[in-house]
């Protein structure tokens, strides 16, 4: 099975990570995380792109925050997908990093998720790998007919609540 390659920009990401990390191990998809910043170590988030491929990743998400740069200059360097996650910051409600992050030039793209998406990116990054990937399918097969039932038996509850 394909990994996830998971790249944040700061270690300050992590929470929104660690909402990628959960879901990807609920469906017991493989993933590596990494802190590699496109501004503090350049160098590393290029190699860690150009080397992707022939690492055995399927598909990056990579998080960042403020001028967030990170998603677009990893998908500069492979041709695998990319799944940008802006990240809020203490500034801006995290509009700086969504804009960042969403608005690539043709060429490059990004493809982005809710501001702190973590769980969106990682369904995502599944979504791409079950495109080949048979077990992953069904596991998230399962998973949306749980999410279904859940909403169902809210449904049922709050009707006899009120
Ligand atoms: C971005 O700047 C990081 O992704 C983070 O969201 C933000 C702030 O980084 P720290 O100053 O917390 O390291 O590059």
């Amino acid at each position: 099975m394909k990994k996830v390659g998971i790249v944040m920009g700061s270690d300050s990401d992590l929470p929104v990570i660690k909402k990628a990390t959960d879901m990807l191990s609920c469906l017991g998809i493989p993933f590596e995380v990494h802190v590699y910043s496109a501004h503090r170590t350049p160098q590393q988030a290029k190699e860690f792109a150009c080397s992707a491929r022939e690492n055995g990743f399927g598909v990056i998400i990579a998080a960042a925050g403020m001028a967030a740069h990170l998603a677009g200059a990893i998908a500069a360097n492979t041709t695998l997908p990319v799944i940008g996650i802006p990240c809020k910051s203490t500034y801006l409600d995290g509009i700086d990093a969504l804009l960042s992050t969403v608005q690539m030039p043709t060429g490059i793209p990004v493809a982005t998720v809710a501001i702190n998406g973590g769980a969106n990116a990682a369904l995502l990054s599944a979504q791409i790998l079950a495109v080949e990937d048979e077990e992953i399918r069904k596991k998230l097969d399962e998973k949306r007919a749980s999410d279904a039932a859940a909403v169902l038996q809210k449904d049922k509850d709050i009707v006899l609540k009120l």
